[in-house]
């Protein structure tokens, strides 16, 4: 229930983002007005997907859902860190500055095989 709530919130404040006060500073940078978003899942030990293409200086969300219990998301190369609750929907944006193959990994221990879990976001012009 907490994640449908969640989900809700989400929704209701895009919605009010891209219709209303906000629209003309979030359409700015983006044409359409809406920004590419890639879905994630978190679990032991991995990400799926594990590897993900962005384009240089495009907004991107990523939605990541921690499937199992708590992760975390970081990507020290681009500047971003984001902790993933249990059971929820963490959204985090990256514009990404630079082309390149950054590495993410979990940097919130959970388990095992925590020190396996990475992926890497590979930045193209
Ligand atoms: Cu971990």
């Amino acid at each position: 229930m907490k994640h449908l709530i969640t989900v809700t919130a989400l929704v209701v404040l895009t919605a009010v983002g891209m219709t209303g006060g906000w629209g003309r500073f979030a359409t700015a940078a983006v044409p359409d007005g809406a920004e590419q978003v890639v879905r994630m899942t978190a679990k032991k030990f991995e990400y799926t997907p594990s590897q993900i293409t962005l384009k240089k200086g495009v907004p991107v969300v990523l939605e990541i859902t921690a499937l199992d219990r708590d992760h975390g998301f970081k990507v020290p190369e681009l500047g971003v860190r984001a902790d993933l609750k249990s059971g929820q929907v963490t959204r985090v944006r990256i514009v990404p500055d630079r082309t390149g193959t950054f590495e993410f990994r979990c940097d919130v221990f959970c388990g095992s095989g925590h020190e396996d879990m990475s992926g890497e976001i590979v930045v193209v012009d």
